[in-house]
C-alpha cells in the first residue's frame, strides 16, 4: 500500500529548473520527501533534497525500481536535451525527451504514480503561424527536434489523460532567466548568458540577432507556476496537451537597454549562429489567458524587475 504523503522524485535535479525547484519541494514537503536525481555522482553539497539517486532517466528499470523503492506518487520530469543541442544529437534528443515521459505515464497508468508534471516549450509552435501574441489552440508546425519532441511528447500526455485518466500536466515554458544554475543547450540561453558577461566583461556577444523577440520568464515565476499547476484541482484543467505561458517578452536589444540602465558602460554586438534560425521559427509573444483562467496564473517579474534581481544576485555570486 502507498503512504498518503506525497512523495516526489524529480528527474534533471540539477539543472537550471531542477536546482531551484527542488528547493522549493524541499521546503514546501519537507527533505525526507524529495528525492532528486541526476546524472552526476553524489556529493553532500549536490542537492537539498533528502535522498539523490544517480540515475540515467532512459535506464527504465532503475527508473521503475527507485519508484517503487521510495514509494513516489509525484515525478517532475524535467530531464530533457533542449532546443540546440537536440539539433546535434537528434536521435538521443528524440529518445530523452519521449522516452522516459512514456514510461512515467505508463506507471502512472498502472497505478505506480498518481501525477506527473513534464516541461513543453514554445518550441511546439513553428512556422507559418502569427508571430504574436499566439494562442492556446493553434495548428503547431515545429521544424527543430527539439519542437517535434515537444509536439509528440504533448500529445502523448494528452492520450494518456484521455484514455487512462493519467494525472499529467504541463507548461509551454518560454526562455527561462535564472542566476543560481546556468542554462545549457537552448535558443534563449542568450538572455542568461549576456547577465554573465555583463558582470564579468562588461560586454557580451549575442548570438540571436537585436530585433528577435521571444517570450522569456524569470525562473521565480516559472516555479511558482509549476506548482501552481500541479496544485490546481483535477477538474479546473482543461488542457490536457500543454499550457501556454506568455511571461515577458522582449529582444536582444531591449535587454541590453535594460542592463545599461544599471550598467551605463555594458556594450552588446550581434553574431547570430545557427540558432537564430530556430529563434525565427518561434513566436515573440504568447496568449497565457487559458491558464490564466483555469488555475490563477500571475507573474511578479517584468523585464525591469528580473534585471535588477539577476544583477544583484549575481555580482555576489560571481565575486565570490
Ligand atoms: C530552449 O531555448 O531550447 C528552451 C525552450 C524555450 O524550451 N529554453
Amino acid at each position: 500500500m502507498k503512504s498518503q504523503t506525497e512523495k516526489i522524485l524529480i528527474t534533471g535535479a540539477l539543472g537550471q529548473i531542477g536546482t531551484e525547484l527542488t528547493n522549493r519541494l524541499v521546503e514546501i514537503h519537507g527533505a525526507e520527501n524529495v528525492v532528486a536525481s541526476g546524472l552526476d555522482r553524489w556529493d553532500k553539497n549536490l542537492t537539498t533534497a533528502g535522498f539523490y539517486e544517480r540515475m540515467d532517466v532512459t535506464n527504465t528499470q532503475l527508473v521503475r525500481q527507485v519508484i517503487k523503492d521510495y514509494e513516489i506518487t509525484t515525478v517532475y520530469h524535467l530531464a530533457s536535451l533542449l532546443s540546440g543541442t537536440s539539433e546535434k544529437q537528434p536521435l538521443f534528443a528524440w529518445k530523452l525527451n519521449i522516452e522516459p515521459l512514456l514510461q512515467f505515464c505508463e506507471m502512472a497508468k498502472e497505478g505506480l504514480l498518481q501525477k506527473i508534471f513534464w516541461p513543453s516549450s514554445i518550441a511546439v509552435f513553428g512556422t507559418g503561424i502569427p508571430k504574436e501574441n499566439v494562442g492556446q489552440e493553434v495548428v503547431l508546425n515545429p521544424t527543430t527536434v527539439y519542437g517535434i519532441s515537444k509536439m509528440a511528447g504533448e500529445k502523448w500526455c494528452e492520450y494518456y489523460h484521455t484514455k487512462f485518466g493519467v494525472d499529467v500536466r504541463s507548461i509551454r515554458y518560454p526562455g527561462l532567466i535564472s542566476w543560481k544554475t546556468p542554462a545549457g543547450g537552448g535558443t534563449t540561453d542568450y538572455a542568461v548568458e549576456i547577465f554573465y558577461e555583463a558582470v564579468e566583461e562588461g560586454k557580451y556577444t549575442s548570438f540571436i540577432s537585436e530585433n528577435t523577440g521571444m517570450p522569456m520568464l524569470y525562473m521565480n515565476d516559472a516555479i511558482k507556476a509549476t506548482l501552481d499547476l500541479m496544485a490546481a484541482p483535477k477538474e479546473n484543467l482543461t488542457v490536457h496537451t500543454a499550457y501556454n505561458l506568455g511571461g515577458m517578452s522582449f529582444t536582444p536589444k531591449q535587454l541590453a537597454e535594460e542592463i545599461k540602465k544599471e550598467m551605463p558602460d555594458f556594450t552588446i554586438d550581434y553574431k547570430p549562429d545557427f540558432r537564430q534560425e530556430i529563434a525565427d521559427s518561434w513566436p515573440a509573444s504568447i496568449d497565457d489567458s487559458v491558464a490564466k483562467k483555469d488555475w490563477g496564473l500571475s507573474y511578479d517579474y517584468g523585464i525591469t524587475e528580473m534585471t535588477e534581481d539577476m544583477l544583484k544576485n549575481l555580482k555576489i555570486k560571481l565575486a565570490k
